[in-house]
Order: C-alpha cells, then structure tokens, then sequence
C-alpha cells in the first residue's frame, strides 16, 4: 500500500509520524473519513471544505490549497488502483515539544490513507440496527464543537465501548439538555407521519456529508425534512429510523433501548432512501 505522506508518496511501512507529533500526544488534528464508488471519489469537494472548516476552527493552516489537496487524494487513489474503497485524510499540528504550545510546532502533518473498509454486515441493512442509548453525552457546542472533525474521539469512542457492553453496534449520544445529538460515528434520522426530522448541529451532530445527501434525496423524492430537536421518546414512537454516515451508508434501526421501532422492520421509506443514495453513488463524485 502506497501512503502519502507530507508532500511524498511511500510505502506504508515507511509511513511514521513523529512520537512528539501532537497529533497523536493530544489530539490536536482534524480528519475526514471519504469513500470511492467505480473510481469516483464521493463529494470529494465537500469533505475538503469540511476539512478546511475543521483546521480554521482549530487555527490550524492546510498545508495545500483545494486543489492540490485534490489531486493528493485522488492520486493515492490511483497509485494503489482503488476504485472502491476508504479514503482517510489527517492533518496534525505536526511534532514540536512536551508541552500543548501548538505555536512551537514547526510544521502541520499531512497523510492520506486510501484502502479498503469494513462495512456493517449485510443483514443488518436486511433487517435493521438495534441500538441505545448511552450515558455519555456528546460534548456541547461551546466546548469542543461537535461541527469540528477533530482527532479528539474520546467522547465517541466511550461511547462506543458502552454501545459494545450493551451488546449494540452503534449507540445515540444525547446532549447536554438532554435531546439526542447523534450516533457514535453515524447522523440520526427519524420519519414521523411522513416527514424526516433530525437534529441540527447546535444539537450536538457533525454536519454529516452523507447527512447532507438525505437533504437532497428528500428533495428529488418530494418528502418533507427539517432539523428539530429530538428526545428519546421521538426516537422510540417513530414510524421509522436510520443512520447515516460515510461508512454505513444508510442503514434502518428497528428497535432503541428495546423498543421496537414502528413495525420492527426497516421501512419503505428509508427503503427508498437508501436505493436513491446507492444510484447517487455510482454517478456523483470525482473521477480518478
Ligand atoms: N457523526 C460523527 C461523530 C462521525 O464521526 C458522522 C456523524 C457521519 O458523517 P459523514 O460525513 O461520514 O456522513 C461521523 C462520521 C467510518 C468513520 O469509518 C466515520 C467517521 C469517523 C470515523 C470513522 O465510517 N465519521
């Protein structure tokens, strides 16, 4: 596997970053997690901008411009025959000394990881995601924003280690008031008498880009959507539920906290969703 690593393309054994990168003494980076469908790579120009946002959030300088970072990604794609697959991008604030003083790090790390991905077994999009909820709540918006695709997951990944106890997959992280924020590594969306609702970012959820596909699948199929806030009760007494996010695409929950959700299967509307954002797929993104 070829990496690309701070402007060179090297075989994954000789792609090491520093031990005094803050990257990885304190979570100081941001990332973006991206897929490749038949050689096109997926919103491309929306996760760059998505990542730039993250960095200006942080002060934290790209090290290129959209469109080198551009040609970056899609020629480590190129350079290990991808057409399907993951795409990881990180940038870290890059090695400096013991101390947080991001100031004394001389220069950002950039890599970009273009490989295969481990999906959510097919039965689960048969039969849908049974899932809870966990105690810990997502950081609020005037902590750490949760907008910021930062390399800071603690918060997630306890909550994934409570989901795993709980013996679920995935797990809903409420906010601070009390309202559901998202899933661990997914957006959430419910359908109530015909109309999608899911929370907004100042709710405590990522601005998904595959969130930000259903905005436009509910256009071209003429169903009503809008962000609200939602309780566990709305997820509970929902006619139908699913997740989405880069790597489980859009998958059905059928039952929360161990209560069935709607008829218990995945519904058609999130059926037809899902076979809309399959189509998109094959034919929006850039070619390598
Ligand atoms: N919320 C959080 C907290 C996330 O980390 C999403 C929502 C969905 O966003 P996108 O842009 O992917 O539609 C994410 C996704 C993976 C993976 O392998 C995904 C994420 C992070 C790490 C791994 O799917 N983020």
């Amino acid at each position: 596997m070829i990496v690309y690593l701070d402007g060179k393309y090297v075989d994954s054994s000789e792609a090491k970053v520093s031990v005094f990168d803050h990257g990885l003494l304190y979570g100081d980076g941001v990332f973006e997690g991206i897929r490749i469908y038949g050689g096109n790579v997926y919103r491309l120009d929306e996760h760059l901008e998505r990542l730039e946002m993250s960095a200006k959030a942080l002060m934290l300088a790209v090290p290129l411009d959209r469109a080198a970072m551009t040609e970056a990604v899609l020629e480590t794609c190129r350079k290990n025959n991808l057409a399907d697959g993951y795409i990881r991008l990180v940038i870290t604030r890059g090695a400096g000394d013991l101390g947080l003083a991001p100031w004394l790090c001389e220069k950002p790390t950039l890599f970009i990881i273009a490989s295969k991905i481990s999906l959510y077994p097919q039965e689960h999009y048969d039969n849908g995601l049974s899932i809870v909820t966990v105690p810990t709540r997502r950081i609020s918006p005037d902590m750490l924003p949760p907008t910021v695709k930062s390399l800071n997951y603690l918060n997630n990944i306890l909550a994934k280690i409570e989901a795993r106890q709980a013996g679920a997959l995935e797990a809903i992280m409420l906010n601070q008031q009390g309202y559901v924020a998202e899933c661990t590594a997914d957006n959430i969306f419910i359908i109530q008498k015909g109309t999608i609702i899911t929370p907004a970012a100042s709710a405590g959820a990522l601005k998904g880009i595959t969130r930000g596909t259903i905005f436009d699948i509910a256009v071209e199929l003429n169903i009503p959507i809008r962000e609200g806030d939602l309780t566990r009760y709305d997820v509970w007494c929902a006619d139908e539920c699913f997740l989405t996010g880069t790597g489980a695409e859009v998958i059905p929950v059928v039952k929360l906290d161990g209560r069935v959700i709607g008829t218990g299967k995945p519904g058609a509307i999130t059926a037809s969703i899902l076979q809309s954002f399959r189509k998109r797929v094959r034919v929006e993104g850039t070619r390598t």
